[in-house]
């Protein structure tokens, strides 16, 4: 255990705090300068990820500019099907494609022989980064939940219609469990292997939860979910973990139930107040400023902020956005936004 106290930690644990510990997703990425910069040592996007050197960088940049309460490990939820043989290209403004996985010869065509060796690289970063950061600091690791993994594994790129993985998950659903099979032992081993290498929370990014139907929840979010949180906990039962099933709100409490995190990432669309109704006590509410209001900064921002604030008063209480902050950010408005939140009027 760690002799100097972790604000983020502590509230994951369950402790209420009179100032919530910050930070905000996608906190490092192409709104700040200097990490613009830095991505252009890089020939391609999952390179950059698999250099120790530039992904520690890139880690570091938000925490030496704004002190947040948490670093995330700079990677992406992509490189999972990366390291089970899938090719996955990220094209300059057009977000990522993969060859898409439609039918058994192409789940058969998936391995994990290499996958320990081809993440390896994420571990080193893990270590370079603890061994950096200040001493507040806490270290958060992360992987996708299987179902938004999959629904690029499937679909072949981004998107928010999700129709073949839907229909996939209806009618064949001997291939679909088994693809989510696939990603639960996948995701599990890679975030036991961060812990291992210094993370000390993690966070499981379920992105496209919300275009999952009420009947399939179980099946694809929930469940597989549960069997992470608890293959992860069998072996590191300390550590706290974060799922974040975004635009998910009416199943909040179930999914914290059943799934056993202890922190509940909360989306914009979500009234966090709802959410403190539906989620466990114990279990830490994150979020949940709408990344809009952080582009034009200002009163609009900081009184909305402060109300969250002020909702989420005597409850463990993590401050973030409802999803990624954006690239055209400008970076004095998270400045402030992180004053605001810590009392500076
Ligand atoms: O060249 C570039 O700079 C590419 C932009 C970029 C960045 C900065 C991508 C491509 N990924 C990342 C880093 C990243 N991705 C991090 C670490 C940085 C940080 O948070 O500080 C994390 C945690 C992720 C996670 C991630 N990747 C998610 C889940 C979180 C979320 O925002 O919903 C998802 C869905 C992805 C997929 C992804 N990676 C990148 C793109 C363009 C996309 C597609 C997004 C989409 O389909 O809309």
């Amino acid at each position: 255990m760690s002799p100097v106290s972790k604000p983020f930690l502590e509230t994951l644990r369950g402790q209420a705090r009179a100032v919530p510990p910050i930070w905000i997703m996608r906190q490092a990425g192409r709104y700040l300068p200097e990490y613009r910069a830095l991505r252009l040592k890089a020939r391609n996007f999952i390179d950059f990820c698999l250099t120790p050197e530039l992904a520690i960088e890139a880690t570091l940049q938000p925490i030496r500019r704004y002190g947040f309460d948490a670093a995330i490990l700079f990677a992406d939820i992509l490189l999972i099907p990366h390291a089970l043989g899938q090719s996955v290209a990220f094209l300059e403004g057009e977000g990522p494609k993969l060859e898409p996985i439609r039918d058994a010869a192409g789940l058969a065509r998936l391995s994990d022989a290499r996958a320990a060796e081809i993440l390896s690289p994420v571990m080193e970063s893990v270590r370079g980064i603890r061994a950096s950061l200040p001493s507040e600091t806490a270290l958060i690791g992360f992987a996708g939940a299987p179902w938004t993994v999959a629904t690029y594994m499937v679909e072949g790129a981004g998107g928010s219609d999700h129709t073949i993985i839907r229909r996939m998950a209806w009618q064949e659903p001997v291939l679909f469990d088994a693809l989510i099979d696939r990603l639960v032992e996948a995701t599990s081993a890679y975030l036991m292997a961060q812990v291992e290498a210094g993370a000390e929370a993690l966070q499981i990014f379920d992105t496209w939860a919300g275009s999952v139907p009420a009947g399939l929840f179980e099946r694809a979010v929930t469940g597989p979910t549960a069997r992470i949180v608890a293959a992860v906990k069998a072996k590191h039962p300390d550590v706290p973990i974060i799922g974040f099933p975004r635009g998910a709100g009416g199943h909040l409490g179930p999914y914290a139930r059943a799934t056993g995190v202890d922190g509940i990432g909360v989306d914009h669309m979500c009234d966090i107040a709802f959410a403190a109704t539906v989620v466990p006590p114990n279990v830490a509410l994150q979020g949940n400023l709408d990344p809009v209001l952080v582009l034009d900064g200002g009163p609009v921002m900081e009184d909305e902020a402060r109300r969250i604030v002020t909702a989420m008063k005597g409850r463990p209480f993590i401050f973030n956005l409802g999803h990624g902050v954006t690239p055209p950010t400008p970076p004095e408005n998270v400045a402030r936004l992180v004053a605001v939140v810590r009392g500076a009027n």
